[in-house]
């Protein structure tokens, strides 16, 4: 709690200077932002990844040293999985680049497989995508991945085999492991693919659907969810997943079969499974410097930066100012001065945004659209009704609709303060029930504006 708060006020300090900073030329017309590593915003409008997991623990056995992060379901008394912080998978433009990895043996005698659990699913989609390099697996076919549901039942594996001709072959079985379909695709020992798992709940039974999507290196990934996956498990003989709650790890005792695992990422979305720059939320608010904004990043790779474009009418954007993305998890803020058009800044005005965020390799995706009405400019502070019998209506002044606005103060005509607090939020009045019939003053900041209680 100290350090979000020390944070927070480092962060209203900037803000504060950018209020004051009075840019005219087209290219300073907007004051640009950047604060680091804490949550500023309210409102979170994307899904949350259930988890990312970049292996970055103390070299050794992965139980014992990622706090907790990971359990042994079978043969915790037998070989370990090992981690090594050092030997870091590498997909360019993946957001769980890099980091460290684990190394997945085999043995006949008893191996440990592990899983780390996630909040339980049992609609829509559950995405896991991963980096994994082959050093072997055998003619028979086995798995090394899985998910499993709350109860620990094994479902939805990562199978991959050789053809006996050297070649790796990599599929997926939804349930059984008798049961599986392989992608048609030849690929390499030694390389690091992007594989994305996703399994699709579909109400009824014997119809859940299992996909696999490989990316061999120097393949992009797209923003949206390819059509066409490499391989699809949904036999109707076997049954679907109660729900899914885990992710796991598992050493074979099939012999050949090593791969080494990094930069797992589990969600219920494409975007937030594979993509490069995860966006965690975009908002924004009417200040008195103008209409801030502000977005937040839970992981970047690749990230070129963000375009910011505005709107009057929500469907026409145009451009309004570039934040270089800082390729890691960040918390970035952009504020709108309001000053290249006067209309802007007339009462209850509404201004469009959303970000166009761009890689290196050019690929965008745009955000949500928000939007922001304007308070009032200043020197429009004004009240209704008038004469007001309760409840005190009040205009012009800069305010979050979330929150509360700035200090008021109101004054009889002795010049007596008779009620004093914050203006409400957005929407709701101020309660001037109890103060008797008369005429008032209401101050906020240096304006000020008289009304009659009756
Ligand atoms: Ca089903």
């Amino acid at each position: 709690m100290f350090r979000k708060l020390t944070v927070l006020f480092v962060a209203a300090q900037l803000i504060n200077n950018a209020a004051t900073f009075k840019p005219y030329t087209t290219m300073r017309k907007f004051v640009l932002l950047s604060v680091f590593l804490f949550n500023v915003s309210a409102s979170s409008t994307w899904a949350q990844l259930l988890f990312s997991e970049s292996f970055s623990y103390t070299a050794g056995d992965l139980t014992a040293n990622s706090s907790g992060n990971w359990t042994a379901h079978s043969g915790a008394t037998g070989i370990k999985i090992q981690t090594s912080p050092t030997t870091p998978l590498t997909f360019t433009g993946y957001a769980g680049s890099g980091g460290g990895s684990v190394a997945l043996a085999n043995s006949s005698t008893n191996s440990e497989d592990a899983n780390r659990a996630f909040t339980t699913q049992s609609s829509g989609a559950v995405y896991a995508s991963f980096m994994v390099r082959y050093t072997s697996a055998p003619t028979t076919g086995d798995y090394n991945v899985h998910f499993r549901t709350s109860t620990g039942i094994t479902m939805a594996r990562l199978y991959a085999r050789d053809d006996g001709s050297g070649n790796l072959k990599l599929g997926v079985s939804k349930a059984g492991i008798s049961i599986f379909t392989y992608a048609t695709g030849n690929y390499a020992y030694n390389t690091t693919y992007l594989v994305v798992l996703k399994y699709q709940f579909v109400a009824g039974t014997f119809n859940d659907v299992f996909s696999l999507f490989i990316f061999s290196p120097g393949n992009s990934i797209p923003n949206s969810e390819p059509a066409s996956p490499q391989a699809t498990d949904a036999p109707a003989t076997d049954g679907d997943a109660a729900n899914l709650g885990a992710f796991a790890l598992r050493q074979s005792s099939i012999t050949p079969m090593n791969s080494i695992i990094g930069g797992i990422r589990v969600a219920t979305t494409w975007g937030q499974a594979a993509l490069p720059v995860e966006l965690l939320s975009f908002s924004g608010k009417n200040t008195e410097g103008g209409n801030l904004l502000t977005w937040e990043t839970a992981s970047e790779v690749n990230n070129k930066g963000f375009e910011v474009e505005k709107s009057s009418d929500g469907l026409r954007f145009e451009k309004v100012g570039f934040v270089a993305g800082n390729n890691k998890a960040s918390t970035y803020q952009f504020l709108d001065n309001l000053t290249s058009a006067r209309v802007e800044t007339s009462p209850t005005f509404l201004t469009y945004y959303r970000l166009r965020q761009i890689d290196n390799d050019g690929k965008e995706i745009l955000s949500k659209v928000i939007s922001i009405q304007n308070k009032g400019a200043k020197g429009s502070l004004a009240v209704y009704p008038n004469p007001v019998s309760t409840h005190l209506t009040i205009e012009g002044i800069a305010r979050d609709e979330a929150t509360e606005g700035p200090d008021f103060q109101i004054f009889n005509l002795l010049g007596q303060q008779v009620l004093t607090g914050k203006t409400p939020s957005g929407g709701r009045g101020l309660d001037v029930s109890a103060l008797p019939q008369g005429s008032y003053v209401l101050k906020v900041g240096a304006e000020q504006v008289k009304f009659v209680k009756q």
